[in-house]
């Protein structure tokens, strides 16, 4: 069996040199266009498709430093008890990279991202700390690899490695060497996301768990494959052509494909509550009146809406709540 720690090892032995004073490493948050939802291998977050992503402005900085007798966890200027699970999952990521046991961090981590934004702080958490170990151990890995070990500590933490349109490749070898992401070639600067947040409360189930009980009870994951690969090739036609309605109701199709996998499985996983609902009637109302707005969700209860800069103010003035991004290159 192939574990998280040999193929760390494996990837890092022969470029590990002695700490710096310091590593620093910074990597933006990403939201999905077309969903990343069901593993192939639980252990190395191998995924059963390829995704495609587009890196949003908000991001996690990470700052690494010897500690003296054990792990030192602090998240926007507060220590994290480490009774905490962000505590131990950090650590365990940790363990692979210590050079022997007495070695100990301290690792300060600074999140853009505001915790009540319903947005997922792990996959820029995981890619900061990868780069932030990467300048602290002097590796100097090249984006592959650093895409490699930011998967192993969450999936889509390989997608933030890069800014712009992103394309995790889901490989098909069992140690996970040819699963990493790439960037898309093109690019929107058009394009706008705006966060519409209707709670910001833990999530019921959280994702891992729920990709899961998907992947092995929903009579509907037969055919999500299929729908990945259709909607990849769609979405990359569309920023290609700047077909924005192609753009929009292929994300939209695909969040709501992959909720469908999870209302289908046993037992059913809704994350949805009932203002999720109420937005989106009132982004298909918006349609019907000639605006051109779509939504992606992710595993929670928020919308974030997709439309173009040239219909920001109209968006705007329809959806005062949003918080409108620009998503870097
Ligand atoms: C995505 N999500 O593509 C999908 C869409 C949520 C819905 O990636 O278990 O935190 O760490 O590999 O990356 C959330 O899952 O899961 C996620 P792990 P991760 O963005």
């Amino acid at each position: 069996m192939n574990t998280k720690k040999d193929i760390v090892q494996k990837i890092i032995s022969d470029r590990v040199h002695a700490p710096k004073p310091f590593g620093l490493g910074h990597a933006k948050a990403n939201i999905a266009l077309v969903k990343y939802w069901g593993k192939r291998d639980n252990e190395l977050n191998l995924p059963e498709t390829n995704s495609f992503s587009i890196t949003l402005p908000l991001g996690t900085t990470t700052n690494i430093t010897l500690a003296n007798n054990e792990d030192i966890v602090v998240l926007n200027g507060t220590k994290i008890e480490n009774q905490d699970q962000f505590y131990t999952r950090l650590v365990l990521f940790l363990n692979y990279f210590r050079p022997d046991a007495s070695t100990h961090f301290k690792v300060e981590t600074t999140n853009e991202i505001p915790t009540s934004a319903g947005l997922a702080s792990s996959a820029s958490g995981f890619a900061a700390l990868t780069l932030a170990l990467d300048s602290f151990f002097s590796m100097n890995l090249d984006q592959k690899m650093l895409s490699i070990l930011s998967r192993l500590g969450s999936g889509s933490a390989s997608r933030s490695i890069f800014t712009g349109f992103v394309e995790w490749q889901k490989g098909s070898n069992k140690d996970g060497s040819d699963s990493f992401a790439e960037k898309f070639s093109h690019f929107w600067p058009e394009l706008r996301i705006g966060l519409s947040i209707i709670s910001s409360a833990k999530k019921s189930i959280d994702s891992r768990k729920a990709m899961d009980i998907t992947r092995k009870t929903s009579s509907l994951w037969k055919s999500w494959p299929d729908q990945v690969t259709h909607d990849i090739t769609q979405i990359k036609k569309a920023i290609i052509e700047k077909d924005f309605e192609l753009f929009g109701s292929t994300a939209e199709h695909n969040a709501l494909a992959m909720h469908a996998t999870m209302i289908a499985a046993s037992p059913t996983i809704l994350y949805w509550l009932p203002e999720s609902i109420q937005m989106m009637h009132r982004i298909w109302d918006a349609r019907k009146k000639g605006i051109p707005v779509y939504f992606t969700m992710d595993a929670g209860p928020n919308l974030k809406l997709l439309f173009l800069e040239k219909d920001k103010s109209i968006i705007e003035q329809e959806f005062p709540t949003i918080q409108t991004l620009v998503p870097p290159q």
